[in-house]
């Protein structure tokens, strides 16, 4: 497929080290995809769903030890460690090189390594990077089909020229213990061994398009960023365009697809998804800042996905999705996860393979599917698709919302005075840890930006990175930056914000504000709303009272906590964020 050399003897290293009995490359054509489909349903590694209700969808299982992404075996492999910085794991790159080569040695033995060259972006626009991917798994082939752009046509984009993320993934026992993550940014180079679940061995994702992609960036002047994209369309036809930064599991798909409330729809709002999960963002030649979304496609967290919650990822995973770890219907052969209904099948296959009374079991207090269970859809399947989705030159961005779950403390929206506060709000970003990540869940944990599990480097330099961007960019175009909360509870544990479809209530304030429309109080914090349009929304004033409130003393608190955490990082620590905090402590005081 390629007579570039740096491919080709890269990938002859590559085996010479993993000894597979078989290279296949992957030219992306559908007939090549189809037989792996056959070939992985004949071994059992997937299942064929119901094609009558289900066209072209699959079911895979993977190892009960293998279920998230493993942060505590995820390292960044600088030259020092400085260079990483005390919020990644780090290793010697030799070292690492040297540990990993014997874990390798000889593990696709009778085996198939499939070369996968991928785009992260449309192929050829501006924005894009080109990786290629060597793996002994056909579900990651296949998941790789519908995430990113592959095969033959961005082998053609690449040509002779020897840039590109050199991946490689093997499968070998899924032993947890000798389980790694690894990138190298200084050589474009990922190592994945002994997992086979999502953002660990689904490269072009977490450790591509943003572990590596944010180390290119802080170097070439763009940003790789965990957020989604979408359009808000008003009723006189315009469309503005918002990104948020979530960490994992905290609301981006389902903001990125969201449905408007009734009153809003018959006005004509509506809202399109460029994207649901990571942004590579550029200034453009006008001084805006522009975002394009590098995946094709979602990969998208299952359980609370329903009809009601977020009808468009529902639809888009009617037909040519890959599902992980949800539970089968075994009357129909569908899948079902803990909030798709409140009907869990009778007959059903619980995401480690036992057959159960689904009713029984779950009544029980078992779930059928597991938290971090996924659907793989391609972006195309989504009806709320942006006509932008393929723009090689991205789309502008009016604002950046950074949130996340916070039963106390964030207030439901506020806005940062500038680019620098909000660049410190994003880097004070705090969140509860949820079933994407291995490890306790619900632990409240300082997560800048969304980033803390994919920085590429040192954290503190990320900042710098931020506040840079926001100097070359004129102060009146650049996105204004906000702060969400969807999660703040009650004291007996209840929401209490409805979310979902009602978040469009706090983006329009959003793009109020964006525009000079809407009133802000001032607090200690940065920008309130004076008030949320409740149209048609049975919420208690006194509620919606609470969650636009800010406690100083809860605040005060978190203001020493954020010292804490901003102390690690020493002489590091750009001087604008350390004013920040100042200001913010003198403002609650
Ligand atoms: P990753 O794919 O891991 O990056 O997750 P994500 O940020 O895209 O999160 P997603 O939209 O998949 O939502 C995760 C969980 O949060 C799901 O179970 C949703 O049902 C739930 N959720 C999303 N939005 C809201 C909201 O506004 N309110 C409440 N209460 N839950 C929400
Ligand atoms: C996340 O954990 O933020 C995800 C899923 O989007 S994974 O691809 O596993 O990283
Ligand atoms: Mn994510």
């Amino acid at each position: 497929m390629t007579n570039n050399k740096t491919v080709l003897s890269w990938l002859k290293e590559m085996t010479d080290m993993t000894t597979p009995d078989k290279v296949v490359w992957i030219d992306g054509s559908e007939v090549q995809l189809e037989a792996l489909r056959a070939e992985a349903v004949a071994t059992g590694e997937m299942i064929k769903l119901n094609q009558d209700l289900l066209p072209g969808c699959y079911y895979h299982r993977t190892a009960e030890n293998d279920v998230a992404r493993v942060e505590d075996r995820t390292f960044i492999c600088t030259p020092t460690k400085e260079e990483a910085g005390p919020t990644n794991n780090w290793m010697a790159p030799d070292e690492m090189y040297a540990k990993l080569k014997a874990l390798y040695q000889g593990s696709m033995k009778g085996r198939t390594m499939y070369v996968i060259p991928y785009s992260m972006g449309p192929v050829g626009s501006p924005f894009s990077k080109i990786g290629i991917e060597l793996t002994d798994s056909i579900y990651v082939v296949l998941n790789m089909a519908i995430m990113t752009r592959i095969g033959q046509a961005v082998m053609d984009q690449l040509g002779d020229d020897p840039d590109f993320v050199k991946c490689l993934h093997a499968k070998k026992d899924v032993n947890p213990d000798d389980r790694y993550i690894v990138q190298f940014p200084q050589d474009k180079t990922i190592w994945s061994i002994n997992s086979a679940y999502g953002g660990n061995v689904l490269l072009g994702k977490k450790c591509f398009a943003l572990r590596i992609a944010s180390y290119l960036g802080m170097k070439e002047g763009w940003m790789a960023e965990h957020m989604l994209i979408l359009g808000l369309e008003n009723p006189q036809g315009e469309v503005k365009y918002i990104c948020a930064a979530f960490p994992s599991a905290c609301g981006k798909t389902n903001l990125a697809m969201l449905i408007p409330p009734e009153y809003l729809k018959k006005k004509g709002y509506k809202v399109w998804t460029v994207g649901d999960d990571i942004a590579w963002l550029r200034i453009g030649p006008d001084g805006r800042l522009y975002a394009i979304n590098p995946e094709a496609g979602f990969f998208g967290v299952a359980p609370g996905t329903s009809e009601k919650t977020n009808y468009n990822a529902l639809a888009a995973t009617k037909k040519n999705t890959i599902f992980t770890n949800v539970a089968i219907n075994n009357d129909n052969n569908t899948v079902w996860w803990e909030g798709l209904d409140k009907n869990p099948p009778e007959n059903a296959t619980e995401w480690k393979g036992t057959v159960v009374n689904g009713k029984e079991y779950t009544a029980a207090g078992n779930k059928l599917a597991h938290p971090n269970s996924r659907f793989t859809a391609p972006a195309v399947n989504c009806p709320c698709i942006s006509k932008e989705f393929e723009n090689p030159q991205g789309v502008p961005i009016s604002a950046i919302v950074f949130g996340g779950r916070r039963a106390k403390t964030a207030p439901l929206v506020y806005q940062a005075r500038d680019w620098e506060h909000g660049v410190f709000v994003g880097a004070t970003m705090a969140s509860e840890t949820t079933a994407a990540a291995a490890g306790a869940v619900g632990v409240v944990r300082r997560d800048p930006m969304a980033m803390k599990p994919f920085a590429g480097y040192n954290m503190a330099d990320y900042f710098g990175h931020w506040l840079e961007m926001g100097a070359k960019m004129d102060p009146e175009k650049a996105p204004k930056i906000f702060h969400v909360n969807w999660f703040r509870q009650d004291e007996e544990g209840n929401f209490m914000w409805p979310g979902f479809g009602e978040n469009m209530r706090v983006l329009l304030w959003i793009l109020d504000r964006c525009e000079g429309k809407a009133e802000a109080v001032d607090s200690p914090i940065g920008y309130l709303p004076k008030s949320i349009d409740t149209t048609d929304l049975d919420i208690d004033p006194a509620v919606l009272k609470e969650l636009l409130s800010v406690d100083k003393k809860v605040w005060l608190e978190d203001v020493e906590n954020q010292k804490e955490y901003f102390a690690q990082f020493g002489d590091r620590l750009p001087k604008a964020i350390k004013d920040q905090l100042a200001k913010l402590e003198a403002n609650l005081k």
